[in-house]
């Protein structure tokens, strides 16, 4: 993950896709990956597979089940400690460094260590800053955090730097699922500038220009869900 230059991570939450939607949508996903690829110059993509809450799934089918539609790499972007699959080529070990609920800084990776003891994912270490997208997300509402404000620019940076000193591999900017507003290419710069680690951009960018733009101000990863769930050709 920490390699690749451009890479582009898809979100799909199993909560919202049947199983047998599965194989219908890894066929049409991978003619957009074609497109998005030509027009963005992407190295990488991943499929980012999670969600805030995980009712009546059996997430290791259905993981499973996307595993054998796809060859494109799956990473698990848990919403809790029940998200895991070895079916997953990898995990981002989230620690949710803008808020202070200790469930999502400690409680959370206490309870998945015993499985990941015996595990072959590759875990990757990732500080999650929650920023303010215009609404409340159901990462605010699951977490009971609240986010950064896109205006105190201090506090992003050292939020962000102090996640690279706590070891993390990388460090993900989210504005939320649907975000009204996106993480500013602002913020995306200076980040960027004064961190070493790869930079993961999501929530709330719709079109292949937001895209774009997050590239441009110095993000590796841009994760995008809902636009995709909405309009899988991507005409955007
Ligand atoms: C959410 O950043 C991701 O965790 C994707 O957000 O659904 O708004 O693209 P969107």
């Amino acid at each position: 993950i920490e390699q690749a230059n451009r890479c582009l991570s898809i979100l799909i939450d199993p909560e919202k896709m049947e199983m047998d939607a599965i194989p219908a949508f890894a066929k049409a996903v991978s003619i957009t990956i074609h497109n998005l690829k030509e027009k963005l110059q992407i190295d990488q993509f991943y499929f980012f597979v999670g969600g805030s809450t995980m009712e009546n799934v059996n997430f290791d089918k259905w993981v499973n089940k996307l595993k054998e539609n796809s060859n494109i790499p799956i990473v698990i972007f848990p919403g809790s400690h029940h998200q895991l699959s070895e079916n997953a080529d990898a995990l981002l070990f989230l620690n949710l460094v803008s808020g202070r609920n200790s469930d999502f800084l400690i409680e959370q990776q206490v309870r998945a260590s015993n499985k990941l003891k015996k595990s072959n994912l590759e875990v990757v270490p990732t500080g999650y800053l929650l920023i303010d997208g215009g609404k409340e997300t159901a990462v605010q509402r699951i977490s009971q955090t609240l986010p950064l404000p896109q205006h105190d620019m201090d506090s992003i940076v050292n939020h962000a730097y102090a996640a690279q000193l706590m070891g993390n591999r990388l460090v993900y900017l989210e504005a939320g699922s649907g975000a009204l507003k996106s993480v500013s290419t602002d913020i995306v710069r200076e980040v960027t500038q004064q961190l070493h680690i790869p930079l993961i951009v999501g929530g709330g960018l719709r079109t292949v220009q937001d895209i774009r733009s997050v590239y441009d101000a110095g993000a590796q990863m841009v994760v995008v869900g809902t636009a995709i769930e909405e309009n899988i050709k991507w005409n955007g």
